[in-house]
């Protein structure tokens, strides 16, 4: 019974020490558990006088109390302190912006082809496609392309083996639709054409636009003054334009349009070569021999026609420098778009 005093003080001691749940758990079976000191007091009791015992049981009473006491003081304590040191582990920002689902974007290529169809739509031309496989006959003889043209030579046209090919530009859409539906005639056609071609400036496959306008007294001036417009609202801006004369077999007469370098406005640059003009389409008067394969009247109906390129036409609005990037699928490229 004398130990009670030195117990109560060990245990104290003890329970102050214990530096986790784990170690206070211990300190409980030793001191409280069926086989802990205390317990072993309890047991001591019966040696005792029954005078003796009521008293001595309440100070054992007492000191079990007590310790019980500290030991949940001490448990909260160390609990508080367990899910502080979580908390400060698993910190959560939660200021921090969420995982974005990042959103898709438009090809160069492709933004370009939708701001033509818009101003062409609303000069009232149909936009239209055709067959990426084409044959001889719509891709060439239609288009007065003499049988020796070097166009038709193997080196330069993708042939299949049962004589059928890639369609080397957009005219054959509109040689089907001029047969199709007859003049008067406005119409666009933008696609993929193909080319054997592959260096620096060149790709096998790549993207071109075609016009056509057929009607009564449509005249080289229509051409002209349509022209300038388009590519004026296509750059956004009052561009000088300039035509020369040029040759195709497929119109007559033909010529080459150059606009004003937007890179140095004229000066002379690294993109136009110091020319201060970019040569950017082909066109012409349609030629009566086209007219003729197609069942059109050409003494009653005349009509301009152009091509360009399409890539050439998204690397100048957009400041592309290598042709290469537009067919690589880069998204750290794409995505800028
Ligand atoms: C170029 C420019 C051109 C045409 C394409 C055309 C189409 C038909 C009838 C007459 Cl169906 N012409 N297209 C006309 C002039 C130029 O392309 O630089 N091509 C190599």
């Amino acid at each position: 019974m004398l130990d009670l005093e030195s117990l109560l003080r060990e245990a104290t001691v003890a329970i102050a020490e214990a530096s986790d749940l784990k170690s206070l758990d211990d300190a409980r079976v030793h001191y409280l558990g069926k086989k802990g000191k205390l317990t072993e007091s309890l047991k001591g009791l019966g040696l005792l006088s029954p005078e003796e015992r009521p008293a001595a049981g309440q100070k054992v009473n007492d000191v079990k109390v007590k310790i019980q006491t500290l030991i949940e003081e001490r448990t909260e304590h160390l609990q508080k302190n367990q899910i502080a040191a979580a908390l400060a582990k698993d910190t959560i920002d939660v200021t921090l912006p969420g995982r974005r689902q990042s959103g898709g974007s438009l090809h160069p290529v492709t933004k370009v082809r939708e701001r033509i169809e818009t101003l062409f739509t609303q000069m009232g031309f149909m936009v239209l496609d055709g067959p990426e496989i084409e044959d001889d006959y719509h891709n060439f003889v239609a288009l007065n392309i003499p049988e020796l043209h070097p166009a038709r030579a193997m080196q330069d046209t993708f042939y299949f083996a049962d004589g059928t090919l890639l369609r080397t530009h957009m005219s054959p859409v509109q040689i089907r639709t001029m047969k199709a539906t007859k003049a008067p005639l406005r119409m666009i056609a933008m696609g993929r054409v193909y080319r054997r071609d592959f260096d620096l400036t060149h790709t096998p496959m790549f993207h071109q636009l075609e016009g056509l306008m057929i009607g009564e007294n449509v005249s080289f001036a229509d051409l002209k003054g349509m022209l300038t417009e388009f590519l004026q609202a296509f750059f956004e801006t009052s561009l000088p334009v300039r035509f020369r004369p040029s040759y195709f077999p497929f119109t007559e007469p033909s010529a080459e349009v150059d606009m004003q370098c937007q890179n140095c406005k004229g000066e002379g640059c690294r993109i136009c070569k110091n020319t201060g003009w970019l040569e950017i389409l082909g066109c012409g008067m349609v030629h009566p021999n086209v007219l003729k394969h197609v069942d059109i009247d050409s003494e009653r109906y005349t009509g301009w026609a152009w091509g360009m390129g399409l890539d050439r036409l998204a690397m100048l609005r957009y400041g592309i420098n290598d042709l290469r990037t537009l067919f690589e699928n880069d998204l750290r490229f794409l995505r800028q778009f």
